[in-house]
């Protein structure tokens, strides 16, 4: 399915991918004040060109402000300081349209933890050059877990299962938030009514792609459990997982019987709205940039999920030294 450095040769025949453009990897914060700077030296030591976007929801802890005393000492990373905690995907949904905003070509998905390695991120942007979203997987051959409990892993197993099946997903790994993204895919998915939050967030957005028949690649991580800190995985998460994705699921096959299919629809073309990044809370309601002008012709992006075999060749997104104009967030 690949030849080896993560260009895919089956289901993208004849597609041209484009270059990448700078990746910014957003990494989503609530109370990490004992991970954020080791994990963001982590990965500008792994992806140099790229940048980093901590997306933080004004941690008790101080996350914030040491993230701001990294920004200070190194133009690559900024901070978007949002008023409260509101969740995973209300804090991605910020840093996507932030990354989208100030041209980035890719957005990756990580979280701060350690679980999600930035060492493994150049396979990830390199398998990205013949796809339109990556996903780390820790369910395809060569994918694993470190150190996780066998309750954790039954759970995540489970959730990835339910979703695969009840959803019609040709995915193995379908919670996992260790994902990147090419911005003109992120336009296309509708996120402007996206309303989900925890892992069922990630569910959420792997459906949209491939729906929207977007080519989706997996690529097999190493998940390492968190030494530091707190896990902010609540029974409320799971619950909304299992009640949104049987939602989804159930509509899929009305909306088939019904010969509606069972896809969202076409965005309207957007209005562009004025960049706000200090209104969070409105970032969910709105489109993208361009959104409904980068969605692929039907049939045009064959979705095949593939596992993508490890690159000994470690890659740098196309774009050099100080990437896109990426200026400093408004806090
Ligand atoms: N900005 C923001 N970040 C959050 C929020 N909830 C979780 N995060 C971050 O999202 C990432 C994933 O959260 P974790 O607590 O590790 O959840 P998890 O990885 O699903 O669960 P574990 O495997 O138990 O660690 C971490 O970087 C968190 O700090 C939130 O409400 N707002
Ligand atoms: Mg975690």
């Amino acid at each position: 399915m690949n030849d080896g450095d993560g260009t895919l040769a089956a289901g993208s025949q004849g597609r041209n991918f484009g270059p990448l453009g700078t990746a910014l990897v957003i990494i989503p914060t609530y109370n990490e004040a004992e991970n954020i700077k080791a994990i963001v030296g982590r990965v500008r030591q792994a992806v140099p060109d790229a940048h980093v976007l901590v997306a933080d929801d004004n941690s008790p802890d101080g996350t914030g402000k040491l993230a701001d005393e990294l920004a200070a000492e190194d133009d690559h990373v900024q901070v978007l300081h949002r008023k409260g905690k509101e969740g995973l995907g209300a804090a991605y949904l910020a840093g996507f349209r932030w990354g989208v905003e100030h041209g980035y070509g890719v957005l990756v998905e990580m979280d701060a933890d350690g679980s999600h390695q930035p060492e493994e991120l150049p396979r990830l942007l390199t398998a990205l050059k013949g796809a339109d979203l990556v996903l780390g997987s820790r369910w395809v051959p060569g994918g694993r877990v470190v150190n996780w409990p066998k309750s954790r892993e039954f759970i995540s197993r489970g959730g990835s299962l339910y979703s695969r099946v009840a959803l019609d997903l040709p995915l193995r790994d379908i919670t996992g938030g260790f994902r990147a993204f090419r911005s003109e895919t992120l336009k296309g998915l509708g996120l402007q009514d996206v309303a989900s939050q925890g892992y069922c967030f990630q569910v959420d957005l792997a459906r949209r792609a491939v729906k929207a028949g977007y080519h989706v690649v997996e690529v097999p991580i190493t998940f390492v459990e968190r030494e530091l800190g707190d896990s902010k995985m609540s029974r409320d998460i799971l619950v909304e997982a299992l009640w949104r994705v049987t939602a989804w699921g159930v509509g899929e096959r009305v909306g088939k019987v019904l010969g509606r299919g069972g896809t969202h629809q076409p965005l309207p073309d957007a209005t562009q709205p004025e960049a706000d990044a200090t209104q969070p809370e409105r970032d969910a309601e709105r489109p993208l940039p361009d959104a409904g002008r980068s969605r692929p012709e039907a049939g045009h992006a064959e979705l095949v999920a593939t596992r993508v075999e490890p690159a000994a060749e470690q890659s740098r997104p196309e774009a050099g030294g100080t990437g896109p104009d990426a200026k400093q967030p408004e806090s």
